[in-house]
């Protein structure tokens, strides 16, 4: 493997086009374009920042696919992607759209239908306006989570970043506890875990390193704050790496002095409901029964109604792939090979705080494999 770079094999890339394309002729799209940096690592194997941003995949049914990047990227484009047919645009948003939809009218036919991934509307409304112009009948449909079916089950290759992602943020997360002490503020113990994972081999960050103490633990999305760390504050750690471009999460909840009961045992029964979760989870168990039996945990323990509707998420080429580990979901299956990272949520009491404990594992025929190996415990400094 060369530096920042991954080579996407060429069997598995012919696989993976021959897969999308049996979605899009599922969904009725004749021709795919695709901006999501994920998506176009996943279907052509570029990893450079600059064409996950600037990129684009046009991908019909039939035909050869086509990659739009900078015209100052092609050459990295001939190295990286696995699709060699590359059009090179100007940078500003218009030109490049106008430019795709170049690309795309050699697929113009009566009625043909575009599935568009993520695309910002004012981009959106300059390719739309340029396609009709000579394909006026062109319909567009949304394609933003179509290929997450695909990216669900991972490759052994898949499997092998994930779990190095998983091992950098177990090293992340220890640097991090090597941080906490009263006075510290919440950004310098985020800071010493994210110099950890960078010199571990992090590429970059996909999940921002929340660090909460205090009453700052009952908060969703606590980014680290300038906060300092007080005598007997919980703080919660909830953070990630990214290797090969996938992602880890690893959360653990701390005390910095001395616990309450309260907390205590909430911890436990966060402890319990996670392990019994990870017990059960295997190829077959539903999104269902993962959901009953945490929500037994939290009732036979007396905290029912802390109990998150949201557990989960699967993981990957992003921190949070669908389908979410949620009560809308209940009757999907999990498949073998995919990856699912449990708790997402904390779980709040407004007196003692939140609690948060979350982990990453592999689901596979008869069990699940916890990748994140930093001890799960209630941690004490
Ligand atoms: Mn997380």
């Amino acid at each position: 493997m060369h530096v920042r770079h991954v080579v996407l094999i060429m069997s598995v890339w012919k696989e993976r086009l021959s897969n999308a394309r049996k979605l899009m002729a599922k969904n009725g799209i004749d021709v795919l374009v695709l901006y999501e940096a994920e998506n176009l690592q996943y279907l052509s194997g570029v990893t450079d920042p600059t064409l996950h941003t600037c990129g684009t995949i046009v991908l019909p049914i039939d035909g050869k696919p086509t990659i739009i990047v900078l015209w100052q990227d092609i050459e990295v484009a001939r190295k990286e992607s696995q699709i060699q047919d590359i059009v090179g645009a100007r940078c500003t948003e218009s030109a490049k759209q106008r430019k795709v939809a170049e690309v795309l009218r050699e697929f113009s036919a009566p009625g043909v239908t575009v599935g568009v991934d993520y695309l910002d509307f004012t981009e959106f409304e300059t390719l739309k306006t340029s396609f009709q112009s000579t394909s006026p009948n062109a319909k567009f449909i949304d394609a933003s989570d179509m290929l997450s079916m695909l990216r669900l089950i991972k490759s052994n290759e898949e499997t092998k970043f994930l779990r190095k992602a998983a091992e950098i943020s177990d090293c992340g997360m220890e640097a991090a506890v090597r941080a906490l002490r009263v006075g510290a503020t919440e950004l310098e113990v985020a800071a010493e875990a994210e110099y950890e994972m960078k010199k571990k081999g992090s590429w970059e960050l996909k999940h921002p390193t929340l660090v909460a103490s205090g009453k700052r633990t009952l908060w969703i999305h606590p980014y680290a704050s300038e906060k300092r760390i007080e005598k007997n504050d919980l703080v919660v750690i909830d953070l990630g790496a990214v290797y090969g471009g996938y992602c880890s999460d690893i959360c653990r909840t701390c005390v910095v002095g001395s616990s309450n009961r309260i907390q205590e045992d909430l911890f436990n029964a966060v402890l319990e409901a996670q392990s019994t979760a990870f017990n059960v989870l295997k190829e077959g168990t539903t999104i269902r029964t993962i959901s009953e039996v945490v929500r037994e945990v939290f009732k036979k323990r007396g905290y029912a109604k802390y109990f998150p509707s949201l557990i989960g998420h699967f993981i990957g080429l992003q921190i949070e792939e669908e389908p979410m580990i949620m009560p809308k979901n209940a009757d999907i299956e999990f498949k073998p090979n995919t990856v699912v990272s449990l708790f997402q949520s904390s779980v709040f009491e407004p007196k003692a705080g939140g609690v948060r404990l979350e982990d990453m594992a592999l689901v596979t025929k008869t069990k699940s494999e916890v990748l994140t190996h930093y001890p799960r415990e209630f941690i004490k400094i």
